[in-house]
């Protein structure tokens, strides 16, 4: 018998002796017949996919049977508790599986915090998000945290209670609510890799509570950690040497792939993969629609590697979406892998993440900027853009987080480029320590030993508008609001959704105050965390500030766009446009074909007319940013980095 049929013949007795107890526990909990038979519909299909991950992972546990019906005895009890209207949007999203590959999706994403201080006060910017287009908010770590550092929230002392100075639970809820309504899908944080030494995991694992020791990884002394750190690579290494902190009170080294206040989890354990289980269902009950899968490279360990991306890693989330596709099935997941390309696109798929940051492109487009020349881009895009169906990008041109230089050496070789060399480069240019560069940016995690780091900063101040602004020189303003411009142009063109950093539509500058606050002066990303910039915000309709400029532009590029079905997720051709400055491709839907064109230079740049005839729409083209017809008979001309994206003449 083969090793699958086995299985999965497996997965029917298992579910045949579960089902029983599983619908009497449903009904005794007042779930209703016909909810039960929506779940044990979801349940059938999934299972023989659910079994057999779990299986894979934990079959030799002597207790696996054990695990296997607490956990189904959690999903039956969490659809049971799922508000009717998270249960109607299951339904709907289940029947158009593509609602977030359209035109209109467009999403932001902030620290509730940093922007008004409350999730109540946070309602009263709904319009603000809708005058932007938002179909997607992202709120950014809002858990109970450690006082004090807790890496921006991503120290998470428990997945159920929210920071009594943000708000409250049911608030969060009220606002899931309130967005839906408003057309908005609120987007949270799943930190699952690791907790804060003060979740009451830790806490009892430090009180000596032996199965909670067994959530983490603790050792009693250095023969594992050196072992592991052999193949290990150090991720925060200012912070802390290695990747292991010594803990005085337990008398024990603890995992901590980041801050020593994080603490991996150890998913080998099915405790854990079960406790974490239940904490995604409870967020997926308070009307989460998308969860950001944090640090997902690092969730399982095995000696003799670098820990990062192992087969279990993608096995454990797999499990997660199953379970999800049962539950909550309109629960979808972002993978956040700020690795090597290759690895970024193994996290995705309908089965796995049916979403990732696109870390390649946000990269490369800065790579393009310090350059002007996009050979890389275009090399790189042209086969490692295309995504499984049912997936999409989620496209961003900074975050939160550092900005590192995630290409392929082998691309980068391929087009004459010295990756190693260029990275140096690129870090150079972007800290603005490269005579000429127009950045204004801080190096992150500067590595003694590698030479390597990578560099922080808002989108405007990497853009040049700081120093622009700091020249006085209109020349250059416009030089820099044009380049923030052309960055956005792209996202909001190429395919997938586009995600703004909210303060970025306003051209919010590098704050340098965070250094006078210790919890945050060792860590340079808090430059680019702004607070709310309402100054700016309030110039927005004034078309003489730069704010207005940057906000009224964008705001009329994001309209354009959600009118546009040849520029929703799906097919993305890169076009040769024979300049090396320009950046080309095609985007078709159905018969509308838009051909974009972006000038990556300060200098104009010539397209030929035949370029135009080859790959446009036609003869007689039409601007549609530009608003100005195009003909395919003569050369185009395109502006210091200006972007046309064209359709046949109407
Ligand atoms: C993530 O980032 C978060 O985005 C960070 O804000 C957190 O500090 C961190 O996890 C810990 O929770 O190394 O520099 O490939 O690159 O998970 C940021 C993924 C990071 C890692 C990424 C991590």
């Amino acid at each position: 018998m083969y090793e699958g049929e086995r299985t999965q013949r497996e997965a029917a007795r298992s579910l045949a002796r579960l089902l029983p107890r599983v619908a009497q526990a449903f009904a005794d909990a007042g779930g209703s017949a016909d909810d039960w038979t929506v779940f044990e519909q979801r349940l059938r299909r999934e299972w023989p996919r659910l079994f057999a991950l779990l299986l894979g992972l934990y079959g030799t546990q002597y207790d696996f049977f054990y695990h296997l019906e607490q956990l189904l005895l959690a999903m039956a009890q969490s659809w049971c508790e799922r508000p009717v209207w998270l249960k109607q949007r299951d339904a709907a999203r289940e029947a158009d599986t593509e609602w977030f590959q359209s035109e209109r999706m467009m999403g932001g994403v902030l620290y509730v915090d940093r922007f008004c201080g409350t999730l109540n006060r946070l309602r009263e910017f709904i319009p603000y998000f809708k005058e932007l287009g938002f179909t997607y908010l992202h709120l950014m770590p809002l858990f109970e945290a450690p006082e004090g550092n807790n890496d921006g929230g991503y120290a998470v002392s428990s997945y159920r209670r929210i920071n009594p100075q943000i708000g409250t639970t049911a608030e969060l809820a009220g606002l899931a609510r309130e967005l839906d309504a408003a057309g908005i899908s609120l987007v949270l944080d799943f930190v699952f890799n690791h907790t804060s030494d003060e979740h009451e995991w830790a806490r009892r694992a430090q009180a000596g509570d032996p199965d909670y020791q067994e959530f983490y990884f603790l050792f009693p002394d250095r023969s594992m950690p050196d072992a592991y750190e052999r193949t290990l690579r150090e991720i925060f290494p200012t912070v802390r040497r290695g990747s292991f902190t010594w803990r005085p009170d337990m008398q024990r080294w603890v995992w901590t792939t980041f801050n020593s206040f994080q603490w991996d989890l150890n998913y080998a354990n099915p405790a854990v993969f079960r406790a974490m289980a239940g904490e995604m269902l409870f967020l997926a009950n308070l009307g989460i629609a998308v969860l950001r899968l944090d640090a997902v490279p690092f969730i399982w360990k095995r000696l003799g590697t670098n820990c990062e991306n192992q087969p279990e890693a993608h096995q454990i989330i797999q499990a997660f979406n199953a379970i999800a596709r049962i539950a909550a099935p309109a629960l979808l997941f972002k993978s956040e892998a700020i690795v090597h390309p290759d690895d970024v696109l193994s996290y995705i798929s309908p089965w796995e993440c049916q979403l990732s940051y696109n870390p390649l492109l946000m990269a490369l487009l800065w790579e393009s900027l310090a350059t002007r020349e996009v050979k890389l881009l275009a090399h790189s895009l042209s086969h490692r853009f295309r995504l499984p169906a049912g997936c999409a990008w989620i496209n961003y041109l900074r975050s939160h987080d550092d900005i590192g230089w995630t290409f392929d050496d082998n691309d980068a070789r391929a087009v004459g480029i010295d990756p190693w060399g260029h990275r140096q480069f690129l870090n150079t240019f972007y800290t603005g320590r490269f005579p000429g560069s127009f950045a204004r940016g801080l190096p992150f995690q500067e590595n003694p030993d590698t030479g390597d780091a990578r560099v922080s900063g808002t989108l405007a101040s990497l853009a040049g508008l700081e120093q622009a602004l700091g020249s006085g020189d209109p020349n250059q303003i416009d030089i820099a609001i044009r380049r923030i411009l052309l960055l956005h142009s792209v996202i909001l063109s190429i395919g997938g959704i586009p995600l703004i950093y909210v303060g970025d539509e306003v051209g919010t500058l590098n704050d340098y105050r965070y250094v006078t606050d210790p919890t945050k002066a060792a860590d340079s990303r808090w430059v680019h965390r702004p607070k709310r910039n309402q100054a700016a915000m309030d110039q927005r309709h004034d078309t003489t500030t730069v704010a207005g400029r940057i906000f009224g532009e964008l705001v009329r590029l994001i309209r354009l766009r959600a009118q546009l079905p040849a520029l929703r997720d799906g097919g993305m051709e890169i076009a040769r446009s024979e300049n090396r400055h320009v950046l080309a491709y095609v985007r078709q839907s159905g018969s509308q074909r838009v051909f974009v064109l972006a000038n990556f230079s300060e200098y104009s740049q010539t397209i030929a007319g035949n370029l135009l005839r080859m790959y446009g729409p036609g003869n007689e083209l039409f601007d549609l940013v530009g608003e100005r017809t195009v003909s395919a008979n003569e050369a185009l001309i395109l502006a210091p980095y200006q972007f046309v994206w064209l359709t046949p003449e109407r």
